[in-house]
């Protein structure tokens, strides 16, 4: 027997859904049921089913496997309340333009057992509200409500041609609880049914007016400056991006990063700003021309460096938007960035227009002098190399620190984030493949600090054109860590549950990768092959707010059930500090500024939670937890502070010998035993 269910998860298979991440209730009878017939006529389901306790986490585990493999998972919720719980999630995959489909069930619509699925619990009354979509429709891309199995294939593949085309991002689908009980023709389930012309949007590119107008600003500019957010999202157009770049020398600086948007050690790439006051490129106050390509918010117009001098273009400068999706962000109230010109224009074909023209423009009119981009690049690449002495600065330890053993004193008191993003990126060099490496970042007020220190090379494929000028090319080699990702939107709780979702991905990306290439598997730290494949390695790093609102009793508990192995980092400040820096924002001097976490009800303190135990406990043993600081380490609920694991008493080691010790150990935790690692990091109290 076949219901309009078993069509629903039939067409999930069928147009190349490989995962539903489901947390199931009194609307899924015939969804339980028809898997149920699959396990026991094949052995097993079409789609992977992958149990959450908590939407939340389903959400940000499908946002984690679409951020890794490009395609959309399916997340199964319970009516209107199982809706609701997805949560912050739903801003994040909106704002972050992930595609993911979203179905929920809903109460039945007859009482008296005029159909099969009437309604025969009383939380069906209860739970019958008026307007399910309501909310979340402004977070999605399409609503529809699946009324009939007759045209059930068509509205679940609108939707997600819907959610695949620019601006990707979710979609909801709804049912009553008699529609997909509804008894179907097994002819139904014979149809084909392909995306086979349901194509996403064709990429488009800027018109001719347009190319121009750029194109000879950019050539006849004194000081040009890009700016991007998340072009990172498209790696193909990171060779165009980097090509454009080195013709005209022109500097790159990432802002409010949601990916890794150039490889670090790209001369002319000039870091990451979060636009916290003081911190944006001097070079945006004084460039003429200014390219805003797939940005978030590219500047704050109110903000002010040290010298008091505003961080924004000015007045005469000739700005330039880009975006391939949503240039003026319809979904946002206000969104405002003074331009010259506003373009809907996938980056990759517009780079490529531009640069094109750029090329041709200047090789016909000399339009630029050679000696000008010499200078320029000279100018760039020392801010370059300036930028990276300043990390290499902050990740050393001021001096040698005395031993540490149970009865002296540290010298330090605490580590610093730079030290601990250091510490975890030369752990994963020493082990992992190069490109092999992704971190999820969630770690707030330390943000800056974990998108510099991990020095990410991004994986992308270039023309070799960009490499050039560019001396130390060979600075590429060894670097491990692939990508940084974030959720691209603000709701916390997203890092550990992408955790899980972006390994499941890796498996996904892995088995189409090796049934189409037979390159050998790239050798750790050589720098011989990017890794193309899934990551062989995930971290998530975390303050330890935001590992909080992860919900780690659901998300470890999930790691284990489905052998998803990562690291969690967490950055425990005791507290959530960012509250605490807005307050400081506002009243720089007020009753507020200077007082301590725990006394202004943003910190953890005195009774501080043990949250490596937290996972330790909700994967039954499982996961591999530690306790590090200056101090020491020590296992969750043992408080005696130890050495590390399996050194001896008599060996004494330094504080920073001790992280670099125990990182390692808790990346050859993830990456040799396959199992989750949580090392929970203590910084200085906020
Ligand atoms: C779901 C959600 N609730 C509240 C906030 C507001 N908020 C922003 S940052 C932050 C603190 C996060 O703490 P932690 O992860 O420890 O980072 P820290 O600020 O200490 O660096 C809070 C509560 C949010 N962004 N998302
Ligand atoms: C699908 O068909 C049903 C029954 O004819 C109809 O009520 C519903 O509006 C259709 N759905 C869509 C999205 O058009
Ligand atoms: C700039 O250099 C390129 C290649 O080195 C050369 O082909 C071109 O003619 C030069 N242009 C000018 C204006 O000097
Ligand atoms: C978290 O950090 C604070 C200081 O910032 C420290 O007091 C506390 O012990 C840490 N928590 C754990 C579980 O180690
Ligand atoms: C997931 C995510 O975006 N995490 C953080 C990364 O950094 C930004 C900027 O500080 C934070 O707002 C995010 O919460």
């Amino acid at each position: 027997m076949f219901t309009t269910s078993s069509l629903f998860l039939h067409t999930l298979a069928q147009v190349g859904i490989t995962h539903a991440f489901v947390n199931w209730g009194s609307d899924h009878p015939a969804l339980l049921e028809d898997l149920e017939r699959q396990r026991v006529q094949y052995g097993r389901t079409r789609l992977e089913i992958i149990i959450c306790p908590n939407e939340m986490v389903a959400l940000s585990a499908a946002q984690g496997y679409a951020q890794v493999t490009g395609k959309p998972a399916a997340v199964i919720v319970h009516v209107g309340i199982g809706t609701q719980a997805l949560a912050g999630a739903l801003h994040n995959v909106d704002v972050g333009r992930t595609p993911v489909l979203i179905y929920a069930g809903a109460s039945p619509f007859t009482c008296e057992g005029e159909l099969k699925g009437s309604r025969n619990e009383w939380i069906m009354w209860m739970q019958d509200i008026p307007d399910q979509t309501q909310a979340v429709r402004q977070h999605m891309r399409y609503t529809a409500q699946i009324e009939s199995p007759v045209n059930l294939t068509q509205v679940v593949r609108r939707a997600l041609q819907i959610a695949t085309s620019e601006p990707q991002g979710p979609v909801y689908l709804w049912a009553r609880r008699e529609v997909m009980e509804q008894e179907i023709d097994e002819s139904l389930m014979k149809a084909p049914i392909t995306m086979y012309k349901w194509p996403a949007i064709c990429p488009a590119g800027l018109s001719p007016v347009a190319v121009s107008t750029i194109a000879s600003a950019l050539l006849t500019a004194h000081r040009p400056l890009i700016l991007t957010s998340h072009i990172g999202r498209m790696p193909s157009a990171i060779s165009p991006l980097l090509a454009l770049s080195t013709l005209l020398a022109v500097p790159i600086v990432s802002v409010t990063p949601s990916t890794t948007n150039c490889p670090h050690s790209f001369p002319y790439f000039l870091g990451t700003t979060i636009l916290t006051p003081g911190t944006h490129t001097p070079l945006l106050r004084t460039a003429d021309v200014v390219l805003a390509i797939e940005v978030g918010m590219p500047w704050i117009p109110m903000n002010r460096d040290s010298a008091g001098n505003f961080e924004r273009p000015s007045e005469d400068a000739r700005v330039f938007v880009l975006d391939g999706g949503d240039p003026l962000k319809g979904g946002i109230g206000m969104w405002h960035v003074d331009a010259e010109l506003v373009a809907r224009a996938d980056s990759e074909v517009a780079l490529t227009q531009l640069l094109q023209a750029t090329k041709f423009t200047n090789e016909k009119n000399g339009a630029l002098t050679n000696e000008t981009v010499r200078e320029r690049s000279q100018e760039i690449t020392r801010l370059h190399d300036e930028w990276i002495a300043r990390m290499d600065a902050a990740e050393a330890f001021e001096s040698v620190p005395r031993p540490l053993s149970p009865d002296t004193e540290p010298l330090l008191s605490s580590f610093t984030a730079s030290q601990i993003i250091a510490s975890l990126r030369r752990a994963i060099e020493a082990s992992v493949p190069r490109g092999g490496a992704l971190i999820l970042n969630e770690s707030v007020t330390n943000f800056a600090q974990t998108w510099g220190h991990t020095r990410a090379e991004g994986r992308f494929s270039f023309d070799d054109d960009w490499k050039k000028p560019c001396a130390s090319s060979e600075a590429l080699s060894g670097a491990s860590i692939g990508s940084v990702i974030t959720s691209g939107g603000s709701s916390l709780g997203w890092g550990i549950g992408a955790g899980v979702g972006s390994i499941l991905g890796s498996r996904v990306v892995d088995a189409a990768t090796a049934t189409c290439t037979d390159t050998p598997p790239p050798t750790p730290g050589t720098g011989v092959g990017t890794r193309q494949g899934g990551y062989d390695f995930v971290a998530a790093v975390v303050g330890d707010g935001s590992y909080m609102f992860g919900v780690p009793s659901s998300t470890y508990w999930m790691a284990r059930k489905y052998d998803t192995p990562f690291l969690t980092l967490i950055l425990n400040n005791s507290g959530w500090s960012a509250p605490k820096a807005s307050l400081r924002g506002v009243y720089p001097n007020g009753y507020g500024s200077h007082a301590p976490g725990e006394v202004l009800s943003v910190g953890f303190g005195p009774h501080v939670p043990d949250h490596a135990g937290v996972a330790v406990a909700a994967s039954a043993g499982w996961v591999w937890g530690r306790h590090v600081s200056a101090r020491g380490v020590r296992n969750p609920g043992v408080y005696k502070e130890v050495q590390v694991d399996g050194v001896e008493e008599t060996r004494c080691l330094n504080p920073a010998e001790l992280l670099d010790e125990v990182m390692r150990e808790a990346v050859r935790v993830v990456f040799v035993e396959r199992r989750c690692a949580v090392l929970d990091c203590v910084l200085e109290s906020i």
